[in-house]
């Protein structure tokens, strides 16, 4: 057993962290949690996350253990730990945290509401798929223009991107054709190119969404 743990699906949100596990060199076990056969629910995944959702790190910091939820706070955790995709200081650390936050909140969550209404709902609405459709289109238009003349979201290859590569990844969740947002594209074919990413984009091994 190692003294770091990851709890995870293939789900965007959990890939981020394998993403940066492996973008650091992090020796870790994968603890899948399948979260379409409802084990976000089991006793001891909640005594982990109350909120029974992953990813979920768990580490050993000398005698103690330590748990932590949401991937946002898990990347800021653990790039802090290597001052590593994240400025220490300065106008880069404040415009790589910007972005993140953009990326934690309107990424990630408009995206997973137009997956809900594209293809997950038992109750189709064209009125609510088109309104989160719309709320994405905002936010890839945004990223669009900022990927413009730049080769990533902030100063340097950081958090940021990390958080938005798996959302990204998956842009045919919302509808929406990435080939419409061509800097958008060039990104995203640029980052899945990094073997870090390779390799935390195919964890946990023969987990699939279906
Ligand atoms: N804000 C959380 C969201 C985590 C989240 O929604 N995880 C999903 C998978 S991507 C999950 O566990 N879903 C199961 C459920 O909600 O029951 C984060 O960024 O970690």
């Amino acid at each position: 057993m190692k003294d770091l743990a990851l709890h995870m699906w293939a789900t965007p949100n959990s890939r981020r962290v394998s993403i940066l596990f492996e973008e650091l060199g992090l020796d870790f076990d994968v603890r899948p949690v399948n979260i379409r056969a409802g084990q976000q629910f089991d006793p001891a995944v909640l005594a982990l996350n109350p909120f029974g959702k992953v990813p979920i790190a768990v580490w050993q910091d000398g005698t103690k253990q330590r748990v932590l939820s949401e991937s946002g706070a898990i990347l800021l955790h653990f790039a802090e730990s290597d001052c590593r995709f994240l400025p220490a200081t300065g106008a880069d650390r404040d415009k790589t945290l910007m972005w993140l936050m953009i990326v934690l909140t309107a990424l990630g969550p408009h995206s997973s509401q137009a997956h809900h209404w594209s293809e997950l709902t038992t109750e189709p609405s064209e009125p609510a798929l088109a309104h989160h459709r719309e709320l994405v289109k905002r936010v890839y238009r945004l990223l669009n223009d900022q990927l413009k003349d730049r080769a990533y979201l902030a100063a340097d290859y950081s958090i940021a991107d990390i958080a938005a590569y798996p959302w990204i990844d998956l842009s045919h969740w919302t509808t929406l054709d990435i080939k419409d947002y061509p800097n958008l594209d060039a990104w995203r074919q640029n980052i899945s190119a990094r073997p870090a990413v390779v390799r935390g984009m195919a964890l946990p091994v023969g987990a699939t969404l279906d």
